[in-house]
């Protein structure tokens, strides 16, 4: 096991930093007062915000033509714990990991030990029934919970079944169910038949909820079926969650759309009919590009928070969200691209939260476009760096986490102890 980073090591990367923080953040806090917000009540908000880590995000991807490994790969669910490890000591940001079933499929004691020894906990369980595991009695080739055979149906309900039990045992209380069924030819596939047999699989996925459980429907518009998707956008997920019942919730994944969509309205019609689930947080140019958060688009992010933030403020009932990243990475070391989103999405949250929400409501009800927009750009535009990093100093992790993890050693040290992943095929979707 790599020697993880230690608060002393975190302590000698910050002290060169901390004077300058201070006087920054005293400075921005000053700024901040002018426009009557508290630095302090942000800078709360934020230590206690959190997003999931998905277990395979810390490994490398691949795309459909080929997989480069980097050195170090995660060997399986423990090494990958350890990397998810590395990435909440140095940012506080990622206090849970979201797992992949049967990717990381072990004893759940072990894993809950481990967990527990390294100061993790579990996010909600995905299924995987969008590629076969070895030695699976039947192929979801033509599907899998909408698949014309009843048999092939009962075996992925067993498989989401097994997820939730693993789930139970470590202490996750969600189970997100994304699936790959659709077709790739017009006339391949009845369209409300399948979404019946989706939804009566379904049916038996959700009786099987344990008490305080949610269920997470994940749409996604095509890929891997290229004609039609059974659960493709927003709306029919939305009517899925209603069909199911009060414990059944969309998610939203933010590669998962048409180009042009406008996400941030979507977000606000889930939350403001009771079933916004939560987020596979990252970034797309084309399709489900599976980049890190933020980095193409911050300004959507933000947007979204910026719902997020209204609805919180609202006092919208029931209403918490969990937040997950969701990325795959092929140029950057893993660790340092979670890390680089999981303080994105913190960002987003922190300049979500110094819109000027009562000059905002009044410039809408005026109809004055320009003021309401410029509202919103003056709290995107604020630097909002050292009220993260000073959250971060201040729960014992690094003030700069990229650099702190270079300065480490981290990944040579993995590298030397695990053996070299080979080159491949196509990666996960
Ligand atoms: C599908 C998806 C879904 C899967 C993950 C690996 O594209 O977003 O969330 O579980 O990728
Ligand atoms: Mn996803
Ligand atoms: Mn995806």
């Amino acid at each position: 096991m790599p020697a993880p980073i230690t608060p002393d090591a975190i302590a000698a990367a910050n002290a060169p930093h901390e004077a300058d923080l201070k006087r920054d953040y005293a400075t921005l806090g000053e700024r901040l007062s002018r426009r009557g917000i508290d630095i302090d009540a942000v800078k709360a908000k934020i230590a206690a915000f959190g997003v999931a880590v998905p277990s395979w995000g810390v490994g490398t991807g691949g795309t459909r033509f080929a997989r480069f490994p980097g050195p170090g790969e995660p060997r399986g669910i423990f090494d990958k714990l350890d990397d998810c490890a590395m990435i909440h000591r140095l940012t506080a940001a990622t206090p849970t990991v979201s797992l992949h079933i049967p990717w990381d499929r072990a004893d759940p004691a072990d894993l809950k030990a481990k967990a527990g020894s390294l100061g993790l906990a579990f996010d909600a369980m995905n299924s995987n029934t969008f590629s076969d595991a070895p030695g699976q009695p039947l192929s979801y080739k033509f599907g899998s919970l909408s698949h014309t055979d009843k048999a092939v149906r009962a075996q992925a309900v067993e498989h989401n079944l097994d997820c939730i039990e693993i789930g139970r045992a470590i202490g996750s209380t969600a189970l997100t169910v994304w699936i790959g069924d659709g077709s790739n030819f017009p006339g391949q596939s009845h369209f409300s038949k399948a979404l019946d047999r989706y939804l009566d699989a379904m049916r038996e996925v959700y009786a099987g909820l344990p008490e305080g459980w949610r269920l997470f429907t994940e749409h996604k518009m095509y890929e891997p079926a290229f004609y039609s998707t059974v659960v493709q956008d927003w709306g029919t997920n939305y009517l899925i969650a209603s069909e199911l019942g009060p414990k059944a919730f969309c998610l939203v994944d933010l590669g998962h759309h048409a180009p042009n969509v406008n996400i941030e309205m979507i977000v606000a019609r889930l939350i403001r009919f009771g079933k916004l689930g939560g987020f596979h947080f990252n970034d797309s140019r084309y399709g489900d590009d599976d980049l890190d958060a933020g980095s193409v688009d911050p300004y959507r992010l933000f947007l979204v928070f910026n719902e997020l933030i209204d609805a919180e403020l609202a006092g919208t009932d029931g209403f918490a969200p969990a937040h997950m990243l969701d990325q795959s990475h092929n140029v950057t070391d893993p660790i340092e691209s979670l890390m680089a989103s999981a303080m994105e999405v913190q960002r987003a949250c922190a300049c979500a939260l110094l819109v000027d929400r009562a000059a905002l409501a009044g410039f809408q009800e005026a109809n004055d476009a320009l003021m309401a927009t410029t509202t919103l750009k003056t709290a995107f535009r604020t630097d909002v760096e050292p009220i993260l990093a000073m959250a971060r100093l201040e729960k014992g992790a690094a003030i700069d986490p990229l650099a702190a993890y270079r300065a480490s050693g981290y990944r040579a040290k993995v590298a030397a102890e695990r053996p070299a992943a080979s080159a491949g095929g196509g990666g996960i979707v």
